[in-house]
């Protein structure tokens, strides 16, 4: 059996930390690399090799690539949809830079596998509201969505043209303990709770009534492994798989925590990011995801309401 050795882009992030955690639990510590601009996270120090890096630096990239002999690639460095609208050509280049320069260094080093995320902001107003399609019209507003989508035909077209094994996954809203989210629509989700803890209140950004796909970090490292161990045969979509794990509202998730904190109020002061929100879908359709590699979530509002407030 060949040794895997694994490089892992942007590990200092919200899933990056998680995701270098898991991955070094099934291919050992030393074995997984983990890389980042700024400084390695608290939560990976002594954990394993950790090398700072640019990913816009193709040459730095190229010669970590070879020195410390990788053959997959977890590419998860990004500027997410909030801060993407307030620095349109700083996420277009870095979104878009990043995923070539990873891209033509594994075609040229024959690396066995790629994994890139893309992300339900691909879909716009006039996607399918309601368990949105795999394939379905998409037409994305944010500059966030427009990056995600062309990277995902640049993922298609290094396996068409290429041979390149690259899998893709479109997350949701990410919601996580042990590491900060980085500038997204979606992390309301996740202030709510510290707020909650901490003030007893919180001033949400969204209107009550804003239905999102939202996923806790375990199903969505649980996904991203499952998607990359499948048999390659099982993987029919070279651009990124739909998944899913629940769908609430502000309202929503604000009155399951009411019923672990009874004090707890939510108050509403929508800005820029409602029109953001307003523009993706309310819940998404993963049949496909799940007839191709046996995708399913095990975490509801419920649930993991209950383990984010046990473990905060
Ligand atoms: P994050 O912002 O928390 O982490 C990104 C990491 O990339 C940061 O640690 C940052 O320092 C690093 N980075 C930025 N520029 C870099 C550079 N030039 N070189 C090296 N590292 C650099 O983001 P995240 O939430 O962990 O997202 C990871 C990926 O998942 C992104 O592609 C994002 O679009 C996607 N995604 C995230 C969510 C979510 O809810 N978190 C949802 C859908 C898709
Ligand atoms: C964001 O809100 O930008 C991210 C995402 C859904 O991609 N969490």
């Amino acid at each position: 059996m060949i040794k895997e050795k694994i490089l892992v882009i942007g590990a200092s992030g919200q899933i990056g930390v998680e995701l270098t955690l898991a991955l070094r639990k099934i291919y050992g510590n030393a074995s997984v690399v983990a890389s980042d601009l700024r400084e390695e996270n608290e939560l990976l120090k002594g954990t394993g090799p950790y090398v700072s890096l640019d990913v816009m630096n193709k040459e730095m990239l190229h010669v970590q690539v070879i020195r410390q002999n990788i053959t997959q690639i977890y590419l998860l460095a990004a500027i997410l949809s909030a801060t993407g609208e307030k620095n349109p050509n700083l996420a277009w280049s870095l979104n878009m830079q990043s995923l070539l320069n990873v891209l033509d260094i594994a075609k040229e080093e024959k690396i066995h596998k790629v994994y890139w995320p893309s992300s339900i902001a691909v879909f716009g107003p006039t996607s399918p509201k309601k368990d949105c399609p795999q394939q379905t019209v998409i037409e994305p507003i944010t500059v966030y969505g427009i990056s995600k989508y062309a990277g995902e035909f640049w993922c298609n077209y290094y396996h068409q043209r290429w041979g390149l094994d690259v899998r893709s996954i479109r997350y949701p809203g990410l919601i996580s303990y042990k590491s900060a989210p980085g500038g997204g629509t979606t992390d309301y989700a996740v202030e709510i709770f510290h707020e909650a803890l901490e003030e007893k209140k919180y001033d949400c950004f969204l209107q009550e009534d804003t239905y999102l796909p939202m996923m806790y970090m375990p199903d969505a490292i649980k996904a991203t492994l499952e998607l990359m161990e499948a048999p390659a045969e099982k993987i029919t979509i070279r651009t990124s798989y739909n998944i899913s794990g629940m769908s609430f509202s502000p309202k929503e998730i604000a009155a399951e925590i009411k019923k672990h904190i009874p004090e707890f109020i939510i108050s509403y002061k929508p800005d820029y990011r409602q029109q953001i929100a307003n523009s993706w879908p309310q819940s998404i359709d993963d049949s496909v995801a799940r007839k191709d590699w046996g995708w399913k979530e095990d975490f509801d509002l419920s649930a993991m309401t209950k383990d984010m407030l046990e473990n905060l």
